[in-house]
């Protein structure tokens, strides 16, 4: 069956209400910031797993899957590695999704190795960045050390603005097309969904046709805006990862609205309370 998942942050695992609905209502967990590079790197070749293990955890004690975010993202990247360029960054880029890979390794459900690569708007491009600018060819030694590293784990790439057919997603679909044709590693996208008041027709569509590539789809960060037809807009989304067969679960990106980080969006399914 599928997953049903939940975002989640280690300082709030000592809160009541918090863990009572994790553990009833959710069968995977993601780490909302405790797996970033940042957070697990924050020093150059000095890893600190404290929180990711937390969340990690948390997860495998409760029968969950655990979904591990996010190997290599141009965002939250430890000031370091913000300094660095060229063959230095690269090496040290992936010696980090090998040493992370290798520390969790046979624990993780999926990992989104690459996190939101490509531009908005109409261009399909790749967003320009201190790792692109390494070389086109990053994402797919990211990809290949991830499998080295934990040749168990189905690997991701996940983006945002991707709900639907448009130039952002038909970039990543001609990416994971070419990975698939050239045997390098990929098993997963990740479709955020992060939702305003509305969602694209081809929401369902753009799903299938990633699944007809062969790889899974996943529904990584959902969230939705309150005051558009939140609830039509929820309920579509799960309509259409349960009618495409290689798309294996949704994760919703924290549990109360309180928890959300689209402060005053109310997006969640849980009220500040707690209630349903
Ligand atoms: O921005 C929403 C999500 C978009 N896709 C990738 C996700 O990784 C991303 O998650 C958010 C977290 O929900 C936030 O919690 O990523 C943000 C950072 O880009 C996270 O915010 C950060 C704050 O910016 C920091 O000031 C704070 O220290 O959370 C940190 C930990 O609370």
């Amino acid at each position: 069956g599928r997953y049903f998942g939940a975002a989640i942050a280690a300082g709030r695992l000592g809160d009541a209400t918090y863990t009572r609905i994790l553990t009833t209502e959710f069968n995977a967990v993601t780490p909302e910031n405790e797996m970033k590079w940042d957070a697990t790197e924050p020093s150059q070749g000095r890893f600190t797993y404290t929180n990711g293990d937390r969340i990690l955890n948390q997860g495998l004690s409760n029968g969950s899957k655990v979904r591990g975010h996010a190997l290599l993202w141009h965002a939250q990247q430890p000031g370091w590695a913000q300094a660095l360029s060229g063959t230095a960054l690269r090496n040290a880029a992936l010696n980090h999704v090998t040493q992370v890979a290798t520390h969790y390794k046979g624990k993780i459900y999926a990992w989104d190795v690459v996190n939101e690569a490509f531009a908005d708007g109409g261009s399909g491009a790749r967003r320009d960045s201190n790792l692109q600018r390494t070389g086109n060819d990053w994402i797919e030694a990211a990809f290949r050390a991830a499998r080295a590293a934990d040749p168990g784990a189905k690997l991701c790439y996940n983006d945002y603005n991707t709900d639907g057919i448009n130039a952002k997603s038909t970039g990543i679909y001609n990416m994971v097309r070419d990975f698939k044709s050239r045997g390098v590693p990929i098993d997963c996208v990740g479709f955020q969904s992060h939702l305003g008041t509305g969602i694209d027709s081809s929401y369902q569509a753009n799903l299938q046709r990633f699944a007809d590539l062969g790889v899974d789809v996943q529904i990584t960060e959902l969230d939705v805006e309150q005051g558009g037809n939140q609830a039509t807009i929820y309920s579509t989304v799960t309509k259409a990862c349960l009618a495409v067969s290689r798309c294996t679960g949704i994760t919703v990106w924290g549990i109360r609205d309180s928890d959300s980080w689209r402060t005053g969006a109310n997006p969640l399914l849980f009220d500040n309370s707690g209630n349903k």
